[in-house]
């Protein structure tokens, strides 16, 4: 029997209820989420069974290859498990990025570990992608949101405990690497308890020209995640651990040593007549090291330690009003930073460049989902508060006399800065026809000024990821960052055929960049750019400002079903960027690229052909000495083989004319122990071939 159009879509990522609750999502409303399903899950009821996705094709372990899949997304490439997403042109900390809903503070100061960091894909169930924006009741944030969404064994519907299990197994040939893991536990109607573990790890990646250096990666984690249903409500109590240990960021001065990740989290949710109360709190602490001798040569060895903790808790009430369903709920976080960079060969030779750094956050909010009239709409407000505070810069008897002046004249300073910022959301939709939705979109949303914007004080490469090779330093002065969102768009679903276009825009007030540090850039006279011009003589000294940008573009997925057993789909995604106080562009925007598959549908297994077409990207920032880079062109075939219930086998060949890519947002190498130039913009892998095996039962 051939499945309809939309349940085989492998390609694209889909937007149906029915997939969001095998997700394991609770919010369900599909004009307002794209749902990537990383692989089958269990199905729990027949209809069901017919709308389980293809796995899409394994490109790498970090998860944002597979959001970059999707309309208007991009990764920018930092290293395999630095992947950040980039959304509509916006990332890093503009992202509102969730680990099943909770939210944590990076440990590096360059984002080595972006949220994502710590989504492993043996241990993703789906990723859920807010459409546009983010819902005021995730939390702040500027520019978007995702929710990766881990496998767990649910609740079952019987009282005599079952085992249920969710496992994979990947590998690649173009690093030797592998992924396994997965979650294996008992369930029943009332109780529910799982283990969860993986472990990745891989060599340099070979390219056509030989082995790109510093890119090899290890990373595992271990974990439980229970649940009790009782007459009190329902309790969870989840608890993870992640060692990465040494893994290349080409891109960035240093390379990571290890990331030593801890994470808590207990929930409840109970109803109370027509009160639906959800409360958690939640505890991430993230130990770190990096350096700049262990995977590449260096002339000045440093090293340097980040330390992070996020402290979180939320409370909400949902229930019936004003002919809709209102949430109110207020949450807090508090978030602690500790950075030293270290001489390895003279530990008196230490300072803590991010010393002591709080940000406490107090928010509360109101969201309502109902019926308008002419449309359906989801309003939301929320309100936050920040205290911002830093300790003061402490070092050794043996750091030089510049960076010394510049602590004790931030010690002198006031070293604090409160915020306080309003998001406002709307997001409509109208069933025109049962094929056809339109949706509309206005909102208002904020970012405060990030613990490193702030209170960077010695000129320092760490730029919470940028990696543009530039040196920047904070202000205490900055204020959040206000983006004025509008965007449309349709989505037209047959069983035949889909179109979800979409276009934006995106005004930003404040937006944070660094901006040159005085009159004469290029020359040194002042202790400040005495001490940028140690890391190089082609590094500008930068400082973290407010300015004005905008962003505006369109993306789409469509798809149809052609003749026999073909089906075609495609994602386009087109965005640009620019500053409106002065002449320039905004730094690392995803060029104009199309995915395109043509897919062979059998009843058990399918093949996709699949070219990916990126075009050159010469809008680039002069602020940021930004290059611009070439497009490319590559093709790929892949195919998936549902091989009896609950086992299935993907398989694959990448970059089948072994090309030489050069992504525009993978940054320049840094790394002189590669056969990639120092200084050139970092290349994709070459031909490799993929496997990877699923279990679900
Ligand atoms: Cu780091």
């Amino acid at each position: 029997m051939k499945r309809t159009l939309l349940a085989g879509a492998g390609l694209i990522a889909l937007a149906l209820p029915g997939l969001a609750a095998h997700a394991q999502t609770d919010d369900t409303a599909p004009a307002l989420q794209d749902v990537i399903i990383v692989t089958g899950q269990p199905l729990t009821t027949s209809t069901d069974t017919a709308i389980a996705p293809e796995a899409a094709p394994l490109t790498g372990m970090d998860i944002t290859h597979l959001t970059a899949r999707t309309p208007g997304a991009a990764r920018i490439g930092n290293g395999e498990l630095s992947g950040q997403v980039q959304y509509r042109g916006l990332f890093g900390e503009r992202m509102n990025l969730r680990l099943d809903g909770q939210r944590i503070a990076s440990g590096g100061p360059n984002l080595m570990d972006p949220a994502f960091h710590y989504a492993p894909t043996p241990l993703i169930a789906s990723v859920v992608i807010d459409r546009g924006v983010s819902p005021v009741s995730t939390g702040p944030g500027l520019g978007g949101g995702v929710n990766a969404v881990f496998k767990k064994v649910d609740f079952s519907s019987s009282a005599t405990p079952t085992l249920g299990y969710d496992a994979s197994l990947g590998a690649r040939s173009v690093n030797d690497s592998y992924a396994a893991g997965g979650v294996i536990g008992v369930s029943t109607d009332t109780w529910r308890a799982n283990l969860l573990a993986s472990f990745e790890e891989g060599v340099d990646t070979e390219y056509k020209d030989g082995t790109i250096g510093g890119t090899e990666f290890e990373r595992g984690v271990y974990g439980l995640s229970t649940g009790l249903r009782t007459d009190l409500g329902t309790f969870t109590l989840e608890g993870r651990r992640q060692n990465t240990g040494y893994s290349g960021n080409p891109p960035y001065g240093m390379d990571i040593r290890f990331m030593d990740t801890d994470f808590a989290r207990a929930g409840y949710e109970n109803e109370f007549g027509d009160v639906r109360v959800k409360a958690s709190a939640s505890y991430a602490d993230v130990s770190h090291a990096m350096n700049n001798f262990d995977l590449r040569p260096s002339m000045m060895k440093r090293e340097a330690f980040a330390y992070a903790t996020t402290k979180a808790a939320d409370l909400s009430a949902t229930f019936p009003a004003l002919g809709g369903s209102l949430q109110l709920g207020l949450d807090g976080a508090s978030e602690h930073h500790n950075v030293y960079v270290v001489d390895p060969d003279n530990l008196d030779n230490y300072m803590g460049s991010l010393p002591d750094i709080t940000i406490d956050r107090y928010g509360g909010f109101a969201e309502w989902i109902g019926d308008l009239g002419y449309f359906e709409g989801e309003l939301g407000l929320r309100i936050d508060q920040y205290d911002a505070k830093a300790g003061e810069a402490v070092m050794g008897s043996a750091v030089m006399m510049g960076p010394v002046s510049l602590a004790n004249a931030f010690n002198a300073s006031p070293r604090d800065g409160d915020d306080t910022t309003v998001d406002a959301s709307a997001r409509l939709w109208r069933s025109l026809s049962d094929d056809l939705t339109w949706r509309v979109t206005l909102a208002r949303k904020t970012r405060a000024p990030s613990y490193l914007e702030r209170f960077q004080w010695l000129p320092s490469g760490s730029s919470a990821g940028l990696a543009d090779g530039n040196i920047y330093l904070g202000d205490q002065t900055l204020k959040p960052e206000v983006a004025w969102i509008a965007e449309t768009g349709f989505d037209y679903v047959t069983p035949k055929a889909y179109i979800r276009p979409t276009v934006y825009i995106r005004q930003i007030d404040n937006f944070i960049q660094g901006t040159p540090f005085d009159d004469t850039p290029r020359v040194t006279d002042t202790p400040e750019e005495m001490i940028a011009s140690m890391h190089g003589a082609a590094a500008l000294l930068l400082r973290f400002s407010n300015t004005e940008a905008r962003l505006y573009g369109f993306d789409l997925d469509a798809g149809m079903d052609l003749p026999g057993p073909l089906r075609a789909d495609a994602v386009i995604s087109y965005v640009r960027g620019e500053r409106r106080d002065i002449d320039d562009n905004l730094y690392r925007i995803a060029p104009p690229s199309l995915t395109a598959g043509l897919t062979w549908e059998g009843s058990v297994w399918s093949a996709t052909f699949e070219t990916r077409a990126v075009a050159e990207q010469d809008d680039v920032s002069a602020t940021n000495m930004e290059q611009a880079t070439p497009g490319y062109v590559t093709f790929s075939l892949y195919g998936d083989w549902q091989v009896k219930d609950g086992v299935r086998l993907s398989a694959g060949v990448a970059n089948l004319l072994d090309q030489v890519t050069r992504d525009h947002l993978s940054g320049y190498n840094r790394n002189a122990d590669s056969d990639v130039t120092v200084g050139a913009r970092l290349p994709g892998a070459g031909r490799g071939a993929f496997i990877r095996l699923s279990f679900v039962g």
